[in-house]
């Protein structure tokens, strides 16, 4: 029987990205026994495309490692979701298959519930708020919290504010989402925040939304500036709600497998050449959250304000406490809002 094109590429795409997969895993797996400890470019992955922030800075952090370690140190990335979803990425890199991660945090949320405390709704005041907690002591405290769960948090990447988008009409009150089939990432604080909308929420992969959105399987999603519009997500959902409800960060992880094989120097340095990627990043996710947003104005979409965010924040934040459970997990959070104050 032969299948329609759209499942012939979608098979050929399994297939490559397994024959990669196998590929990755076999010489993570060579390079783990032989004697020389690292043999080979690190291995990374990245679902945005080659030119979007995240993978910009990686890059920059390759040609840093490389020069400092006289070309020893270097990273070959697999850009545009190449290698599968973050979730599923990510469970390869836990194994050792690869080396290194740039995901958001949702995937983590799972596994690591400290990476919940940056991903509450409503949590951060500002730009400014949210870069001094990531810089801060609670930032490392949860960069620290993923190192029992096979990874090494290296460092975290701005990722604006996700704001609503749709296929059918401006939310500009919490009523307008009602019935809404909204696509969110595969963690259950962000399915949560959706019901508290009274909206469906439908856990997908990022690479699935497009189709989604152009069959009317969902009815919208949610993300930042650059990824409306690098997912071309723009073009089939047309309204765009600025409600900025998540700042979640993305963060770039080390499998801890691969950090056992470096050197004391060597992880310094790739602790190093990490944070220096930072404020590159931060300067090109400016940059890019300018130009995302004109092409976003100059294909017509519908954009609005939401003039009563409070009615947002009132039905979504009672998540909080289904999520905060533990009292280190309170003291945590209590220390992030605190930092409001002097970082507003
Ligand atoms: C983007 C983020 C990705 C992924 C994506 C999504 O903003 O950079 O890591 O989380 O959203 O919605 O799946």
């Amino acid at each position: 029987m032969s299948h329609p094109i759209s499942t012939q590429v979608k098979n050929l795409r399994k297939l490559t990205r397994r024959a990669v997969t196998t590929a990755l895993l076999t010489s993570g797996a060579l390079a783990a026994t032989g004697c020389s400890r690292i043999s080979r470019p690190f291995f990374s992955s990245d679902t945005h495309p080659a030119d979007y922030p995240t993978v910009e800075a990686v890059r920059m952090m390759s040609r840093s490692l490389e020069e400092k370690s006289n070309g020893k140190l270097s990273i070959r990335i697999y850009s545009g979701g190449q290698l599968g979803s973050e979730r599923d990425t990510l469970e390869l890199t836990v194994f050792g298959g690869l080396d290194l991660n740039r995901v958001n945090l949702a995937p983590l949320n799972a596994f690591a519930p400290e990476t919940l405390l940056l991903s509450l709704p409503f949590l951060f005041q500002s730009e400014t708020h949210l870069r001094a907690v990531l810089d801060g002591a609670p930032g490392q405290t949860v960069l620290d919290a993923l190192e029992p769960h096979g990874l090494i948090g290296l460092c975290y990447y701005d990722s604006g504010a996700r704001s609503f988008y749709n296929v059918h009409r401006p939310i500009m009150t919490p009523e307008d989402m009602r019935g809404l089939k909204i696509r969110v990432q595969n963690s259950d604080l962000y399915v949560s925040m959706i019901e508290a909308l009274g909206a469906n929420a439908t856990p997908m992969d990022l690479s699935e939304v497009y189709q989604g959105l152009m069959q009317r399987v969902i009815d919208g999603a949610e993300n930042n500036w650059p990824s409306y519009e690098s997912t071309r997500h723009f073009e089939t959902a047309g309204f765009y709600s600025l409600t900025g409800h998540v700042m979640a960060p993305e963060v770039l992880v080390m499998s801890a497998r691969s950090w056992q094989r470096l050197s004391n120097e060597e992880r310094e340095l790739v602790r190093r050449c990490a944070l220096e990627s930072v404020p590159f990043m931060r300067a090109r996710w400016d940059e890019r959250v300018a130009a995302s947003r004109d092409r976003i104005v100059a294909a017509g979409t519908k954009i609005n304000e939401v003039a009563d965010i409070s009615a947002f924040s009132q039905l979504m934040r009672p998540v909080w406490d289904r999520f905060v459970k533990t009292a280190a997990q309170r003291r945590l959070l209590q220390q992030i809002i605190d930092m409001g104050e002097s970082h507003p």
